[in-house]
């Protein structure tokens, strides 16, 4: 049985499930080994032997309930047309976005650009025991956008101006991305996913007046998606702060990641009939081990009698100590 749907689905507390965001990275030197000698990241996540191993790498080494497929949220935009480039230290860069190339794409040709993710899901699938989860994603219609249209000034700040001066009408262009990721939903569904998690990771930037158009309704379509398909589904709306709730009763996802803002006492009061996963700050796995020993405590404590899954507020950073996350897991495993 699968601990971690049990728990998704059917609000089972009695074991509680556990993985990490970004568990298969660069904190791995077996990682490391492999990135070393693929410098295009995004033929890496397009070849689906090395894409399957790299998956299966954090599930060797430790005692946890799913595996996330390595891909990453950028080979959307890049099935659709666009240039993406990993550079060092900068982030990503996606080439100048262009209206008509974007709203004329093919879904036969998206799909067969994206089949190593699927090729990479069948050959996971396959290496995983009954009781493991495999857990697909995608990005949200906003959070792409921020990166297809280079609206990012600096990791907290939105270049508003270009926003407002952005001539394209985001309302089609949110439409059409949403139609393509339903597609990839289907796509990875059918090659074995288990899960799929929404990350809308810079949710928290989106202005006030826009929270329903950019967020919740992209979002919302996205998971009603995903309940007619009958596949579990996980929204991580990271920075909505207390909006999180407003989110979660207009949304209903299965799952709902709360992020490092986000206080745990609070979440559970507020967001209810929901099962949440996250939270605790990653930073705290770099620091003193009796203090994350009370932060992971805190965490075990406030969610044990309730449908929680143990995970991060955002992505393992690329400076945590694979020994130190044995032993994050090995408490959590070890507290029922
Ligand atoms: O240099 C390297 O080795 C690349 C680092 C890396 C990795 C390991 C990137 C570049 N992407 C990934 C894989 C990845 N990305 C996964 C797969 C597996 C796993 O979780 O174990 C997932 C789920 C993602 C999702 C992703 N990519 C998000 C959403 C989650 C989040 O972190 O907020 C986002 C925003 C991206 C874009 C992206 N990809 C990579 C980078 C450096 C970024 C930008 C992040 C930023 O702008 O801060």
């Amino acid at each position: 049985m699968k601990k971690l749907i049990n728990c998704l689905t059917k609000r089972d507390t009695t074991r509680m499930p556990i993985w990490f965001m970004r568990q298969a990275g660069r904190y791995l030197p077996e990682f490391r080994e492999i990135r070393a000698k693929n410098p295009d990241f995004m033929k890496l996540c397009l070849n689906s032997n090395l894409s399957s191993k790299i998956t299966l790498q954090p599930i060797k080494r430790f005692n946890i309930d799913a595996a996330i497929i390595f891909s990453d949220i950028l080979v959307v935009p890049y099935a659709l047309g666009q240039d993406v480039n990993f550079k060092k230290n900068e982030g990503p860069k996606l080439t100048n976005f262009n209206f008509k190339t974007f709203i004329n794409n093919k879904e036969d040709d998206f799909v067969s650009k994206l089949k190593p993710v699927y090729d990479a899901i069948k050959k996971t699938k396959k290496k995983l025991k009954k009781n493991q989860t495999l857990i697909s994603f995608v990005g949200a219609p906003w959070t792409l956008l921020i990166y297809m249209l280079e609206m990012r000034e600096s990791k907290s700040k939105l270049n508003i101006k270009k926003i407002n001066e952005n001539k394209f009408d985001k309302k089609i262009i949110i439409d059409e991305l949403n139609k393509y990721l339903c597609l990839h939903i289907k796509k990875q569904q059918e090659a074995g996913a288990d899960v799929i998690q929404i990350f809308d990771s810079w949710a928290g930037l989106i202005p006030e007046n826009k929270i329903h158009d950019y967020c919740y309704k992209p979002n919302l379509t996205l998971v009603d998606f995903c309940k007619k398909k009958g596949i579990p589904v996980i929204c991580f709306p990271k920075g909505l702060r207390e909006k999180y709730k407003e989110f979660l009763e207009i949304v209903k996802p299965d799952g709902l990641n709360i992020d490092y803002e986000v206080d745990p006492i609070w979440a559970k009061k507020n967001l209810k009939d929901v099962c949440l996963q996250g939270g605790l700050d990653p930073k705290i796995l770099l620091g003193n081990e009796n203090e994350m020993f009370k932060e992971i405590d805190k965490y075990l404590n406030i969610f044990k009698d309730s449908p929680y899954i143990f995970n991060l507020g955002h992505g393992l950073l690329p400076e945590t100590n694979p020994d130190v996350l044995a032993k994050v897991i090995k408490r959590v495993n070890l507290f029922k």
